[in-house]
């Protein structure tokens, strides 16, 4: 279990136990001044707790389209004032990633790949620790390939695992590999599955997410640019993946899971199988289909904030 920092408060009989996020790292809070780089924001620059303090969800995904479409989505779900179509880019003043505040949710984009979610998630869980938010629940809302899963079935994931499906992330530190647990939470996992049976046309299982440095080779495609194996190695190897439990494959979801859980933040990745990768590797749905999928993992998401604040 991730360790949490409880934060006793005064005497008050409304006073409870706050989940705060806990950054791991001893220089930060002697550092005068921290630039988040990547979002463009800062310490001395913007009051942050001002502006993110009553965030309770953050939302992030891999393009900053569909982000802003999540953002103007939840807008509307929430009955929030205002006009949706004039939400504004926090990060506008960079074109690394794009971040919208709608209430208590915060929407951002993470690009492809971990380099690129894992820079994201260093100034994201900074953010919120000076921000000073607490109680914060994380997802990641994405697509992947399913293996022996119907295109358009969800798959919210129990274990985040490695090529070798185990559960586990490694980073390179100094030189040398430091390996943490990619293990999410059971109990937001299963409220979700809940949800999803609330909900019409969300088919969706809880599963195993395999998360690979590579789309092509790395995910065993036999379509691209380079391909060393057989038909028939794929196919073991996609076998293999199944009986251990993988239900999907995607780029992200380990070390999502290893930073929010060593930082105690409570995290589910809820991703969509834009195809079943025993039948094929090109995605071959027509647009209004996959656009279709990808809103699948907002609407469940959705359901679950409306469920949380007592909207529906
Ligand atoms: C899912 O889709 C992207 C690749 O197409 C990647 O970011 C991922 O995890
Ligand atoms: N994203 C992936 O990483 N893999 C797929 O097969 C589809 C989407």
């Amino acid at each position: 279990m991730a360790p949490i920092l409880l934060n006793c408060m005064g005497n008050d009989h409304n006073d409870y136990i706050k989940q705060l996020v806990q950054v791991k790292n001893p220089y930060l809070d002697t550092m005068e001044e921290d630039i988040l780089y990547h979002f463009n924001l800062g310490t001395k620059t913007h009051n942050l707790p001002e502006m993110f303090g009553d965030i309770k969800f953050v939302c992030v995904g891999g393009s900053a389209n569909r982000m802003k479409a999540f953002a103007q989505f939840i807008h509307q779900e929430l009955k929030l004032s205002g006009n949706p179509e004039e939400i504004s880019d926090i990060c506008e003043g960079t074109d690394r990633y794009c971040m919208y505040k709608v209430g208590p949710v915060l929407s951002i984009s993470h690009g492809m790949g971990v380099p690129s979610i894992s820079i994201m998630l260093h100034e994201l869980i900074k953010l919120l620790h000076h921000a000073q938010c607490h109680d914060v629940v994380l997802f990641r809302l994405g697509t992947s390939g399913g293996v022996g899963l119907a295109p358009g079935t969800v798959v919210v994931t129990e274990k985040a695992v490695d090529y070798s499906f185990r559960p586990q992330f490694e980073q390179v530190v100094l030189g040398k590999v430091i390996t943490r647990s990619t293990e999410l939470d059971e109990g937001v996992a299963h409220e979700l599955l809940q949800c999803s049976s609330e909900l019409q046309n969300i088919p969706t299982v809880i599963g195993n997410t395999m998360c690979t440095h590579d789309f092509y080779e790395g995910q065993g495609r036999l379509d691209g640019a380079l391909c060393s194996f057989s038909h028939e190695e794929k196919l073991e190897y996609l076998r293999k993946a199944y009986d251990a439990g993988v239900r999907n494959i995607e780029m992200e979801s380990t070390v999502f899971a290893a930073m929010c859980r060593v930082c105690g933040l409570k995290a589910a990745v809820v991703c969509v199988a834009l195809l079943n990768r025993f039948d094929g590797d090109q995605i071959t749905s027509p647009h209004d289909v996959l656009v279709e999928y990808q809103q699948r993992p907002q609407a469940l998401v959705s359901h679950f904030i409306k469920k949380r604040l007592g909207l529906v």
